[in-house]
């Protein structure tokens, strides 16, 4: 294939219920949607990186400078046979895995497309429908938490992550396990907490949690081991795998039970799925994170939850989960199945298609590269 064409959408979309973390409150998402054009086809991918250097160092701005700069002049106008030809040409890039993660998928759409098969299926999955959970944010009361498990648990999820924080956490899980003793139930820390914290986590351990993430420093894995040695719970690490090697080098020395792969934050699908064949090697499960996507990313998560070792459910909530009904680009919608599933599309590539009106209606700056 011939990359004739590659452009860049910077869109933000309002977010249905505003999304509280460790690291702050979010009422809108932003993003950059990556288009590569060749032979009459258009491959799509998304660049998890956000507005602000909140939950990694990655922003909107440098991935926007990092795909103009030098990742799109790696591949525009050149013969790219397959993905693995774009992780070749990335190879000298340092770091920024959210902005190469977008226009790599962008080009696993495109040859799915031209092969006629699903992504799912060019990634070697074979499920048709993948187990999911949901995010569960921080509240400004535990009644209002409540509530909002309530509601999710209504809707039939059948997993639930709480995120916490230092003063709202040991009470909250307490009282969600209270309510639903038998609930599968997970915590989030997003890097909140450090060793000093340990009576936290080993009041923690009693709750039959499933695992804990990222509780320590986001680049860390010396520490989480030290920490996974003392608790009975699966630590889960998030943030502190960017790569492959990161991965390799935590499960050496036991930093964690559980790897959350975000597609993004590990620099591509293709790295994604050399993570998730690594943990099989070593009988550790693994479950797809989420990063807020719009249909275009879910779309490409729900592909790669596909593969056997996604053995966990995934943050890949349905899309109502986040953004009002009529808002999200692509379309289709994922739908939340009644056993707490989503069904992965059966059409070529990702499975679902941009609606132009809804992508200019959210775009707030676009770039177009001719070969
Ligand atoms: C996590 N994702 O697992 C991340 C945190 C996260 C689903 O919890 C905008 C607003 C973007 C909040 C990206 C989930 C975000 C965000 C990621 C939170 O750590
Ligand atoms: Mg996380």
């Amino acid at each position: 294939m011939k990359i004739e064409r590659v452009e860049l959408h910077h869109i933000e979309l309002p977010l249905v219920h505003p999304f509280e973390t460790s690291f702050g409150r979010e009422f809108t998402r932003s993003c950059i949607l990556v288009t590569v054009r060749a032979d009459g086809l258009a491959g799509w991918g998304e660049c998890t990186a956000e507005a602000g250097p909140w939950y990694s160092y990655e922003t909107v701005e440098t991935a926007w400078h990092v795909l103009r700069d030098f990742l799109i002049p790696a591949v525009l106008g050149q013969e790219i046979a397959s993905p693995a030809d774009v992780v070749a040409r990335f190879l000298r890039i340092r770091g920024h895995p959210m902005a190469r993660a977008g226009l790599e998928n962008a080009v696993w759409d495109l040859q799915a497309q031209a092969q006629e098969v699903p992504l799912a299926g060019l990634l070697g999955g074979q499920r048709d429908r993948v187990p999911v959970g949901v995010s569960v944010g921080i509240e400004q009361t535990l009644d209002e938490l409540l509530d909002r498990v309530e509601q999710h648990v209504g809707e039939g999820y059948g997993r639930v992550k709480l995120k916490i924080k230092p003063g709202w956490d040991v009470e909250v899980v307490r009282a969600v396990r209270e309510r639903w003793p038998d609930l599968p139930v997970q915590v989030d820390a997003n890097s909140a907490y450090t060793l000093a914290d340990i009576a936290v986590f080993r009041e923690l351990d009693q709750f039959e949690l499933l695992l804990i993430e990222q509780p320590l420093h986001h680049d860390d894995i010396v520490d989480h081991a030290k920490l996974q040695s003392q608790l009975h719970t699966p630590l889960c690490l998030d943030e502190s795998i960017h790569s492959p090697e990161h991965a390799r080098w935590a499960l050496d020395i036991r930093a964690c039970r559980v790897i959350n792969i975000k597609v993004g934050r590990v620099g591509g699908l293709t790295a994604a799925r050399q993570i998730h064949d690594l943990c099989a090697e070593q009988g550790v499960p693994v479950w797809c994170g989420g990063m807020l996507e719009t249909n275009v990313g879910r779309a490409a998560n729900v592909a790669v939850a596909t593969l056997a070792n996604f053995a966990l459910p995934g943050d890949i909530s349905a899309s109502s989960r986040y953004y009002p009904e009529g808002r999200d680009v692509a379309v289709p919608n994922f739908v939340l199945n009644d056993d707490s599933t989503l069904s992965v599309p059966s059409g070529a590539g990702l499975g679902v298609q941009i609606v132009p009106q809804r992508l200019v209606a959210a775009r707030l700056r676009h770039l177009v590269q001719n070969a």
